[in-house]
Order: structure tokens, then sequence, then C-alpha cells
């Protein structure tokens, strides 16, 4: 059985070259105009990232390697005796474009697993930080820190050639999402669950099982599947993200991943990206209040209207990408239709009849360009359901999972020799000056 680093050694020689072709033989091309809108509309629309993993069509929704989410759930192998995509598999195929056997599959796992203890100082740092600290601003402290025994910069101390770039980064990624699990449930235990023991990693489970046992739900199998669901499915989602961006942008300085994907945490943690799941719980909770046990289709509209009116956005709602409904969120949804519990869960009937009615209501507002639920309008209030309800944490798992993508990306720009991120930028009155010429 070969394995990942063989794996990526024998595909990496033919990108690097595919790269060489494109930078000689059309490096002039011109792939689209940069207008105004582009450059003071927070670049969207604007085609000028370089990301092979995954790529977003604003009606399909996503495919990691040309495959879709209902494709994956096919052929990428599960965890032993559950169903669901993990988070291994994902990160195999992410990283070398192939989909792994069952056996490859379980050495990541057993790999992840032999490298997830934490150094005492880390422990110590995390162990010291004020419970009312959020759980994202914790976990960005924790990731930087790893970066002690980052194994790129060392080596690039000592010297290194750039042809061993991608193999030290590979070495601290491997670390790092061995070691995020572990951090993050350690974070979940001091906040909400101090003085419980943190049990061992189980050389055996798979990254999330051991998670979900980390953050004491590991008896719960439906629970731990749906994490191992969701963590596969937010591992990636093509390179404009602002986590993924954020990781692209700090790594092209040659910062470590530590550093890097620390910088990303701190991207995800606003409310705008990976915090809208947090925000959707909260919101639906208070349209809950309000509404009462009567879950109709005019309490709804009424209360999105109130939303909207009060100049708030409807978290959960939109895409800087996306024109349709978000394929994740339809993903999670089928997970909660297969089982019987969730099915009849009052938060995942509200969810579902916002998700009808939304989309009318925010076309009449007239405003945003997507009307249509994103993955957050469902993730967290699943998790609610479950009794995992200390919603601040929510954004933390997502946390974990991009470290798939982002991190991917990082090994991937060090084996193409991709330069540092640097794009031009232009003052108003230079602009008004080239409009008028
Ligand atoms: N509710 C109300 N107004 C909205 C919404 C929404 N859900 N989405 C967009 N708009 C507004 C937006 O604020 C903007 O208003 P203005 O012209 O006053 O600035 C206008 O519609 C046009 O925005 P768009 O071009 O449609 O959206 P954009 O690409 O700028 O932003 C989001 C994308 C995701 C930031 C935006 O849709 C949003 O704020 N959604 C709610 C928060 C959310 O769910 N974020 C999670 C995204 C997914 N993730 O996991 O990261
Ligand atoms: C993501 O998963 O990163 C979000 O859907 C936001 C995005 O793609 O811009």
């Amino acid at each position: 059985t070969k394995s990942l680093k063989e794996t990526l050694q024998e595909v990496i020689p033919a990108k690097q070259e595919q790269l060489k072709r494109l930078k000689t033989e059309h490096g002039q091309a011109v792939v689209g105009d940069v207008k105004i809108e582009n450059i003071i509309g927070g670049m969207r629309g604007l085609k000028a990232m370089l990301w092979d993993a995954s790529v977003l069509d604003p009606n399909e929704g996503i495919r990691f390697h040309g495959l879709s989410i209902p494709d994956c759930q096919k052929v990428l192998p599960p965890a032993p005796g559950g169903k669901e995509i993990i988070a291994e598999s994902m990160l195999w195929l992410l990283l070398t474009g192939q989909v792994p056997t069952p056996e490859q599959t379980r050495q990541l796992s057993r790999e992840l697993a032999e490298k997830g203890e934490l150094p005492a100082f880390v422990e110590s740092l995390v162990d010291s930080l004020p419970t009312t600290l959020h759980p994202m601003t914790q976990l960005g402290i924790g990731v930087a820190a790893l970066n002690r025994d980052s194994s790129f910069q060392a080596a690039y101390e000592m010297g290194m050639k750039k042809s061993e770039y991608w193999t030290h980064t590979l070495d601290d990624c491997i670390n790092l999402i061995a070691r995020l699990p572990v951090l993050a449930a350690r974070i979940y235990r001091n906040v909400y669950k101090p003085g419980n023991p943190l049990p061992a990693i189980n050389k055996d489970l798979d990254l999330v099982g051991n998670y979900s046992n980390l953050l004491g739900y590991g008896d719960n199998q439906s629970l731990t599947e749906y994490l191992r669901l969701y963590i596969a499915l937010h591992g990636d989602h093509e390179g404009g993200n602002a986590s993924a961006h954020t990781a692209h942008l700090v790594g092209s300085t040659l910062s470590d991943p530590y550093l890097s994907y620390s910088a990303a945490l701190f991207a995800l943690a606003g409310p705008l990206h990976g915090l809208a799941n947090q925000e959707v719980l909260r919101w639906q909770l208070a349209m809950q209040k309000e509404i009462g046990n009567v879950i109709s289709n005019e309490n709804i509209r009424d209360y999105l209207w109130k939303t909207l009116k009060s100049g708030q956005v409807v978290p959960g709602y939109g895409h800087g990408v996306l024109r349709k409904p978000d394929p994740r969120f339809i993903a999670l949804q089928e997970f909660c239709n297969t089982r019987p519990d969730l099915k009849d869960s009052h938060i995942i009937q509200l969810v579902n009849k916002t998700s009808e009615i939304a989309p009318d209501v925010l076309k009449e507002h007239g405003k945003t360009k997507n009307p249509y639920p994103n993955v957050d309008a469902t993730s967290g209030c699943v998790l609610y359901h479950y009794g995992f309800t200390e919603f601040k944490y929510y954004t933390v798992i997502f946390g974990v999972s991009r470290a798939l993508g982002a991190l991917t990306q990082l090994v991937w720009a060090r084996a193409l020799g991709l330069p540092l991120e640097r794009p031009k930028s232009y003052s108003m009155d230079a602009l008004e000056k080239l409009v008028k010429q």
C-alpha cells in the first residue's frame, strides 16, 4: 500500500510540468477584465487565484477534484461500521486527486492518531486562557503556538533547498491536522466541562471518531457520523473563501503552516464567514421564542421581515459565489431526513420551513444576489438537536474541518513553487484619473 507521501511524490511532477507549460506557453493569455466594481466590491467575480483541489460552480456547488458531494458519498471510504465520508478520505482526495483505498484511509487514520498528542506547553497555554475568551480565539492561539515544532521553519533556518519545501510543509500539515481535534476538544472541555478528564486517543479510530470521543459524545454514533459528514463537507470550498484565501496569502510569505492556518482561523471567526453557523442558531432560537410552538408560513415570513427591516442580514442565506441552494446544506438536510429522531426535531423542522419561506422574502427584499440557504443555515442547528448546545463552539468544528483544504493548498503551493501573493492596489483618485483618460 502506497502512503500519502509516496502517492504525492508520484503526482507532483506532472503538475509541476503543467504549471511550467501554462507559464511559458500561455502566460500572456487573457482570462477576464478587471472592472472598478471588482476592485471596490471585495474582488467578487475576479478570476485571480490558482486552486486545484476544488471548484465552486455557482449553480451546481462544490466539486472536489471533479467529484460532487453525492459522488464522494459513493466512492470515499467511510469509518469501519460507518457510512459517512471521513476526514481522512477527503484529505487524501484533496491532496492527491485520487480516491484512497479503505486500507490507505485506515493507514492515514493510524498515522494521525499516533501524531495527535499536544506538547505540554500548549496544554498549559490553552488551560491558562480565560474561559470567557471566545473558543475560536483560543483555537487560533493554540494553533499559532504549535509552530514551535515546525519542521518547515527548522529546515528553512538550516538553509533547505526549494525542492524540499513541500515535504516539510506536508509533515507540518499532517501534524497540525492530527493535533487540531485534541486542541479543539481541550478548549471545549476547559470552557464548558471544566474538570472532566479527556480520554486518550484511540489508535484504531478515525480522526473525527476520536474528536467525538474527546468531546464526550463518542457513545452517540449518530452524532459522530454527523460530525464526520460535517467535517468532510466543510473541508474545502475552492480558493477564494476568506479562510482558505488567508492561509494561502500568509503561507505565500513562507510562514509555516501553523502560522498560516492560525491566521485563516481568525478569518473564519467573522460572522459573514464561519461564525454564521453560531449566528443562525441564535437567530432561529430567537425566532422560535417569538413565534412560539406554531411553525406557520406567516409567522416565519413576519420574523424574516423584522430581521431585514432592522437592518440585519439573515444569517445562513446568501453567498459570494453560489446562486442556488448550497449542496452542502442539502446533504446535511438529507442526513437528517434519513434519521427519524432528527426528522421530527422541532429545531430542524423550523430550519426546513425557514428555508422554504426565506428565498421569496429575500427576493422581494431585493438586495442579495443569492436568496438561498448556505451550509450554515442548518449545520449548527443539527448539533443543537443532539444536545450539543454550546453554540459559541460551533465555528471551532468548522475550523477543524477547513484545515483539510487550506493545508492541502499550502503543500501544493510549495510543491509548485508559487510566489509571494502581492496584488496591486489603487487609490480612488488614481481610479478616477484612469476612467477620465
Ligand atoms: N440577508 C440580508 N441581506 C443580504 C444577505 C442576507 N442573507 N446576503 C446578502 N445581503 C445583502 C448584502 O449585505 C448586500 O447589501 P448592501 O448592498 O447593503 O451592502 C447585498 O445584499 C448584496 O450582497 P451579495 O452580493 O448578494 O452578497 P456578498 O457576496 O457581498 O456577501 C455573504 C455574501 C455570505 C457575506 C452575504 O450573503 C451574507 O452576509 N450572508 C449572511 C451571513 C452568512 O450566512 N454567511 C455565511 C457564508 C457561508 N460561510 O460558511 O462562510
Ligand atoms: C465557505 O465554505 O468557505 C463558505 O461557503 C464561504 C465561501 O465559499 O466564500
